[in-house]
């Protein structure tokens, strides 16, 4: 009897000492398991005298109950703390601000809201808006705008050319968008009022220059169309563009194949301060090149001189952008920094419009 007294000592101190359910199972199968200690003891009732069962049966049947008891309890209070444990390490801690949803967190690239901004004024004005492809012909670059063959102006545009095709013809990188209108010239009848975003290519790379940039044109064509309406819409773009009632433009005398006469536009601003200011002040800037289309390039596009004029424009549109948002080196528009972009990016929602100001 001292044995069981014993055994059941044991017993209990491994059922209170097992630390996890696994330790509890491995103390079940040794106790009351098949081959338990228990179990095995019990094995040894049929051989013992009736007076020695008597005693024995009940004591060891004693213990198999308490021990199944016991380590039922013991089960149920580490069942019980691995929950506890569990919820512990999986509190949510409501007092944290709720993540930004992507659409808010992402940004759009300032070249892309200039583009947005130029076109929702263009567009207010009844222009539409044209696109073409970047590879392109010596023919839709140079030759239909008025290059002749060999002339130095078509080594001034730093032109990439691939190698020739199997006719032996050289296509090229676009050095500006002007292709597109010729293309819109030959598909579509007067009156045109197009505008042209896109990028063009030309080998030039420094703090100012990326050998990708961004162009935005405009081509205007109809009957009777002159100087005063040139003027005039350039005049009412830079007024919604900088977000000034009245901007002072001057159209010095200038010169592009594609158009004649030709000018460059300056508009009047304030550079004494740490930003720029349109509308006021002593300096001048130069935002754009424009002109009347040359009669050959509107023959090119297969419209007649005599019948119909027409006027162009072309901006670059990375200088404006750096110009509008105060950002030094254009190298920054296409390094892909995340940080530069959450600083100068606008919010997707804030889409540009005549009515709520375009940039705000
Ligand atoms: C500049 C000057 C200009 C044009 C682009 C044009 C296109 C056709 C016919 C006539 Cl199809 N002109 N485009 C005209 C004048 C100037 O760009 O300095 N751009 C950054």
């Amino acid at each position: 009897m001292d044995d069981l007294k014993q055994l059941e000592t044991e017993i209990f101190a491994r059922i209170e000492g097992a630390a996890d359910e696994a330790a509890l199972e491995e103390v079940r199968i040794a106790t009351i398991g098949k081959k338990g200690s228990i179990s095995e003891k019990m094995k040894t009732l049929g051989k013992m005298t009736p007076e020695e069962r008597q005693t024995a049966g009940p004591a060891l049947n004693g213990l198999k109950n308490a021990v199944t008891e016991a380590i039922a309890a013991r089960k149920d209070i580490l069942r019980r703390a691995a929950i506890e444990e569990r919820l512990k390490n999986e509190t949510v801690d409501i007092t944290l601000p709720v993540r930004q949803s992507p659409a808010e967190a992402g940004r759009i690239h300032p070249l892309t809201q200039v583009v947005d901004e130029i076109t929702a004024i263009f567009a207010d004005m009844g222009f539409s808006i044209a696109e073409g492809p970047e590879i392109e012909t010596d023919y839709y670059n140079f030759t239909a705008l008025n290059f002749p063959e060999g002339h130095p102006a078509r080594e001034m545009h730093d032109t990439f050319f691939f190698n020739p095709d199997s006719e032996g013809q050289r296509r090229l990188l676009r050095t500006h968008t002007s292709p597109v209108q010729v293309h819109t010239m030959e598909s579509q009848k007067p009156p045109i009022r197009i505008v042209i975003p896109g990028k063009t290519y030309r080998c030039d790379s420094d703090a100012t220059h990326s050998p990708m940039f961004h162009q935005l044109e405009g081509l205007v064509i109809g009957k009777d169309i002159h100087a005063g309406h040139l003027r005039w819409s350039l005049e009412e773009f830079c007024k919604a563009f900088f977000e000034v009632d009245n901007v002072t433009m001057r159209f010095r005398p200038s010169f592009f194949p594609f158009t004649e006469p030709s000018f460059e536009v300056d508009i009047q601003c304030d550079r004494s301060g740490p930003t720029v200011k349109f509308g006021e002040g002593t300096d001048w800037m130069e935002i754009l090149g424009c002109g009347m289309v040359h009669p050959n390039v509107l023959r090119y596009g297969g419209i007649d001189p005599d019948e119909f004029q027409g006027f162009a424009w072309g901006i670059g549109i990375d200088r404006l952008a750096m110009l509008k948002y105060g950002m030094p080196d254009l190298r920054d528009f296409f390094d892909a920094d995340a940080r530069w972009i959450s600083h100068y990016g606008f919010r997707p929602l804030d889409i540009p419009t005549l009515f709520g100001g375009v940039s705000s």
